[in-house]
């Protein structure tokens, strides 16, 4: 980190990027991990590395939905400990939702230590580790089908991000109200989501924990007024476009 020059322009992505590799030597990222940010860097430059509009309405949305939740919970994997460890927890604490660790690239020795560097923010209970991980997402053959019994297999909502596409599906059929973070809303997952957050991850927790005090104390009525009143559909129509006129701009400026 102390390589990176005080000046460089792009001094805060190289930050997350150094946060990113000191996960993957401390051994709880996965190497298709890098992969993955990589794609989430080349999706940040088209919607100008900032939270835009979209996002902020399904922010909204979502956290309406987390707080009309009757077992809302925060699915966790390596990226997301890598980066946002201490909002994770914050957010959970103040949606009153559990925090479960369900990986792609599954090992109890990463479980253990995403659980560890969770704990270390003050998460008071950490689900998905090891033998908790007893239930079985139906129809889905990863590793991510094994899910904690009084997690994500009972939760109403779950919050996730970096997500591979059959888990949500899956999740989805289930039931479950799936919000998914991720900055391309081309993805699978953004696609078959209930609510997607078309932003990165580390802009979006601390805004929802923002959105999330704002809200708390809001009646139940207002807030289920939000979720009616949510499209989905629209909100991918709207970060789609956005890319497009954005790129449309940006050649004109040339
Ligand atoms: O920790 P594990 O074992 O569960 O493995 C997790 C990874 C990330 C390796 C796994 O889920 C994976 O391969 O993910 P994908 O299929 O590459 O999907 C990642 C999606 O997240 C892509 O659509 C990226 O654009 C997006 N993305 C990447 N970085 C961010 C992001 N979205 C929001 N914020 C980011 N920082």
């Amino acid at each position: 980190r102390s390589l990176i020059p005080e000046n460089h322009p792009r001094r805060q992505s190289l930050i997350i990027r150094e946060k990113i590799v000191d996960a993957l030597l401390d051994g709880y990222l996965a190497p298709q991990g890098l992969i993955a940010h990589g794609r989430g860097e080349c999706f940040d430059y088209l919607i100008g590395e900032k939270t835009q509009d979209f996002a902020i309405k399904a922010m909204k949305a979502a956290i309406a939905t987390m707080l009309l939740a009757r077992h809302p919970v925060i699915s966790v994997n390596g990226n997301m400990a890598a980066l946002v460890p201490e909002e994770i927890v914050k957010l959970a604490e103040v949606l009153n939702a559990k925090i479960e660790v369900n990986l792609f690239y599954r090992t109890k020795q990463r479980e253990i230590k995403i659980a560890e560097i969770l704990k270390k923010y003050g998460a008071k209970k950490v689900l998905g580790v090891g033998e908790d991980a007893s239930a079985t997402i139906p129809e889905l053959f990863s590793e991510r089908r094994r899910v904690s019994p009084e997690g994500i297999y009972i939760a109403d909502v779950v919050l996730l991000a970096l997500e591979d596409g059959d888990r949500t599906e899956a999740l989805v059929k289930m039931g479950k109200k799936v919000i998914a973070i991720d900055l391309n809303p081309l993805s699978r997952t953004a696609q078959k989501a209930n609510i997607t957050i078309v932003d990165n991850i580390v802009r979006a927790f601390p805004k929802m924990i923002e959105i999330a005090y704002e809200l708390k104390n809001a009646n139940k009525e207002d807030l289920e007024k939000i979720v009616r009143e949510y499209d989905n559909k629209k909100i991918l129509a709207e970060s789609i476009k956005f890319i497009s006129e954005y790129l449309n701009q940006l050649s004109l400026s040339l």
